[in-house]
C-alpha cells in the first residue's frame, strides 16, 4: 500500500490503483464521462481533472496511478473551472434536446451539466442544417451521432468485452464520430444487436429503437386483442427504474401495471420458459439417443444466434431447432390461444416486454413467421420502454399492490423464471431432463456448478447411468471460445448454453441504466439474478414439466413435445 492525501484526507490505498480509484473508495465522487471500470480508460473526456502538489499541469484521474506521498486535490476552482470548460466544448457540439430526449433524467452528461451548476446557455438544441442523420434502419438500434460525445465507451464494450468491433473511432478532428466500419448502418453490418453499447453510453447516442407508439395505438385500436407477455429478467430489474433497490423481484407490481395501461390479458414469457424446457429437453434426449449433431446448443438468445450466423455458420447444426420462449409464447398465443377463446387469431396482438433489444430483431424475423404467415410477436418493447409508459400514464409503480397475470398463459415454475440468469436455461433443463431420464420424482433441484458469473461453467451430471456433461457460456467472448472448442473436435459436451449478453438476461441491452459510478459498487448481474432464484426458490414448482398448464395445453393441442404440431408452430431452422 501507499500513504495518499486527497482533499486533506490521509488514505492509504493498494499501489495499482489510480487516483480516481483512490478517491472513489473514499466517497469522492470525481466526474467521469468516458471512463468505466476495467473497459474503458482513455482519459479522452478530461472530466476527472485534478490538482496534483508540485505539479503545475492537471492531471485526468482515471489514469494516473497513486505514489506514496502524493497530496491530491479534486475539488479546487482552477479544477471545477477546468471542468466546466471541457464540459461547454463537450455541448458544443451536443444536440442538446433535452426535454424530449430519450435519456432526460438519466443523462449522465446532463446529470454532470447540473452538479457543476452549468447555465442554461450551453445547452443548446443544434440548427437543423448541423444534425447529421441518425440511423435508424436496423430493427432493434438507433445511432445518433447528434448526441455522441466520443466518450468511447461502445467502442469498448464492443471490442473488448464482446470481442465483435462493430463500433469504431472514424475521421479525425472535427470530424471525428463513432461508427460502423464505412459509415454504414447497423443493418448492414454483422453487429448482433445485444445492446451492450447502448447500456454503457452515457448518453442517447445509441439507444434502441422505440416500438412504444405502435403498442400505444394497438391498445387504442378497440378491434384488436391485445395481450402481453413479459421476460424472466424484467421482473428482477423494473423497479430500478422506480427507485425500488437493485435485485428486487416486482412481478406482481408489473402486472398490475399492465393490466392499467390497458392490456386485454396479461401472461407472462415464464410460461413459454416451461415449455422450452419440454421441447428442448426432449430434443436433447433424441439426440443423445439416436446419434444427432451434439453438443447441441440452446437457441434462445437473439443476439447469439446472429452471432453463430455470421460467425460460425459451419456449427449451425449445432443448435437446437426450438424457437425462444417469447416466439413460443406468441405462437401459442396466436393459435391455441384465440382457438380456446373463440377470437379471431388475427385480431390477437401480442406485445412483449424484454430486457433485450435484440428480441426486437427476432421477432421480425422471417424465419419465425408461424404457419399462419404472421409474426409470432407483433411487438418488442424493452424493460426501459416500459417504464417509459408506466411513467407516461402516470402510474406509481412503487406503490401498487401484487395483481395476478391471467389464465392460462402465466403459470410458470420456478424452472421458468431463472432463465434470466446465465446458468438458468441449463439447470431449468436438467431439472427436468433427470427426471425423464430416471424415471422417478428426483429430490435434487439445484445445480450450483452451473450458475454464477464465471465466463465459462463447466458440469458433468449423472443420470441413472447416463453421464451428462454440459458447459454454459456468457458474453460473446466465452461463447467463442467454446465454439473454437467444438470446431477443433475437442468439445465433448452434450448440451452447452450460450447467452450474448454477460451475466444473461438480467444485463441484457434494454435493462435499466445503470449510472456508471454505481456500476463499481454495485454487481448488477449478481443482484438482478439473485431476484430470479429468490423467485424460483419461493415457488411451489421448481420443473418445467410440473407446469399444469403447459401439461395440458399438451393434452388439448400438441401432443407429445417434439411432436408433429410442435414442429410446425414450435421451431424453426438457422440459415447463415
Ligand atoms: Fe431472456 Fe429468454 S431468458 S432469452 O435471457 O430462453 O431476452 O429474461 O425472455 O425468449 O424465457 C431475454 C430473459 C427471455 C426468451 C426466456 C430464453
Ligand atoms: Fe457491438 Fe452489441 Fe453494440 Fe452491436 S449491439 S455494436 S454487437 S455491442
Amino acid at each position: 500500500k501507499v500513504n495518499i492525501k486527497i482533499d486533506g484526507i490521509d488514505v492509504a490505498v493498494p499501489k495499482d490503483k489510480t487516483v480516481l480509484q483512490a478517491a472513489r473508495s473514499m466517497g469522492i465522487n470525481i466526474p467521469t464521462l468516458c471512463y468505466l471500470e476495467g473497459i474503458n480508460k482513455t482519459g479522452a473526456c478530461r472530466m476527472c481533472l485534478v490538482e496534483i502538489d508540485g505539479d503545475k499541469k492537471l492531471h485526468t484521474a482515471c489514469t494516473l496511478a497513486v505514489w506514496d506521498g502524493m497530496v491530491v486535490k479534486t475539488n479546487t476552482k482552477r479544477v471545477r473551472d477546468a471542468r466546466r470548460m471541457n464540459l461547454r466544448l463537450i455541448l458544443a457540439n451536443h444536440h442538446c434536446d433535452c426535454l424530449s430526449c430519450s435519456r432526460s433524467k438519466n443523462c449522465e452528461l446532463q446529470d454532470m451539466c447540473s452538479d457543476l451548476g452549468l447555465s442554461d446557455e450551453y445547452l443548446k438544441a443544434l440548427p437543423k442544417e448541423k444534425l447529421q442523420p441518425v440511423d435508424a434502419l436496423s430493427p432493434s438500434i438507433v445511432r445518433d451521432p447528434n448526441k455522441c460525445i466520443l466518450c468511447g465507451r461502445c467502442v469498448a464494450a464492443c471490442k473488448d468485452v464482446q470481442k465483435i468491433e462493430i463500433l469504431l473511432f472514424a475521421n479525425r478532428g472535427l470530424e471525428t464520430s463513432v461508427e460502423p466500419a464505412f459509415g454504414d448502418s447497423f443493418k448492414d453490418t454483422p453487429c448482433i444487436y445485444c445492446g451492450q453499447c447502448i447500456n454503457v453510453c452515457p448518453v442517447a447516442a445509441l439507444r434502441e429503437k422505440s416500438e412504444i407508439e405502435k403498442v400505444w395505438e394497438a391498445l387504442e385500436n378497440k378491434d384488436l386483442h391485445v395481450v402481453v407477455q413479459e421476460a424472466p429478467a424484467v421482473r428482477a430489474a423494473l423497479g430500478e427504474e422506480f427507485g425500488l433497490p437493485m435485485g428486487t423481484p416486482v412481478t406482481g407490481k408489473m402486472y398490475t401495471a399492465l393490466r392499467m395501461l390497458g392490456f386485454d390479458k396479461v401472461f407472462d414469457t415464464n410460461f413459454g420458459a416451461d415449455l422450452t424446457i419440454m421441447e428442448e429437453g426432449t430434443e436433447l434426449l433424441h439426440r443423445i439417443k439416436e446419434g444427432g449433431k451434439l453438443p447441441m446448443i440452446t437457441s434462445c438468445s437473439p443476439g447469439w444466434i446472429r452471432y453463430i450466423e455470421h460467425y460460425y455458420p459451419d456449427l449451425l447444426e449445432h443448435l437446437s431447432t426450438c424457437k425462444s420462449p417469447q416466439q413460443m409464447t406468441g405462437a401459442v398465443l396466436k393459435s391455441y390461444y384465440p382457438e380456446i377463446e373463440g377470437l379471431d387469431p388475427k385480431k390477437v396482438f401480442v406485445v412483449s416486454v424484454m430486457p433485450c433489444t435484440s428480441k426486437k430483431f427476432e421477432a421480425a424475423k422471417e424465419e419465425m413467421l408461424n404457419g399462419h404467415g404472421t409474426r409470432d410477436v407483433d411487438a418488442v418493447l424493452t424493460t426501459r420502454e416500459l417504464a417509459k409508459m408506466i411513467r407516461e400514464a402516470s402510474i406509481d409503480f412503487a406503490s401498487l399492490s401484487d395483481g395476478k397475470g391471467d389464465d392460462i398463459f402465466s403459470d410458470y415454475t420456478g424452472a421458468g423464471v431463472i432463465f434470466g440468469a446465465t446458468g438458468g436455461v441449463m439447470e431449468a433443463a436438467i431439472r427436468t431432463v433427470a427426471d425423464i431420464v430416471s424415471g422417478q420424482e428426483l429430490e435434487e433441484i439445484e445445480y450450483h456448478a452451473v450458475r454464477g458469473l464465471d465466463g465459462i461453467k463447466e458440469a458433468s451430471i449423472q443420470i441413472g447411468d447416463m453421464t451428462v456433461k454440459v458447459a454454459v457460456a456468457h458474453g460473446t467472448e466465452n461463447a467463442q471460445k467454446l465454439m473454437d472448442l467444438i470446431r477443433e473436435g475437442k468439445a465433448d459436451y452434450h448440451f452447452i448454453e450460450v447467452m450474448a449478453c454477460p451475466g444473461g438476461c438480467v444485463a441484457g441491452g434494454g435493462q435499466p441504466h445503470v449510472h456508471s459510478s454505481q456500476m463499481v459498487k454495485i454487481n448488477v448481474r449478481y443482484e438482478r439474478a439473485k431476484a430470479l432464484y429468490t423467485e424460483d426458490s419461493g415457488n411451489a414448482k421448481r420443473k418445467s414439466h410440473h407446469n399444469p398448464s403447459v401439461q395440458r395445453l399438451y393434452k388439448e393441442y400438441l401432443g407429445e413435445p417434439c411432436g408433429h404440431k410442435s414442429h410446425e408452430l414450435l421451431h424453426t431452422h438457422y440459415s447463415a
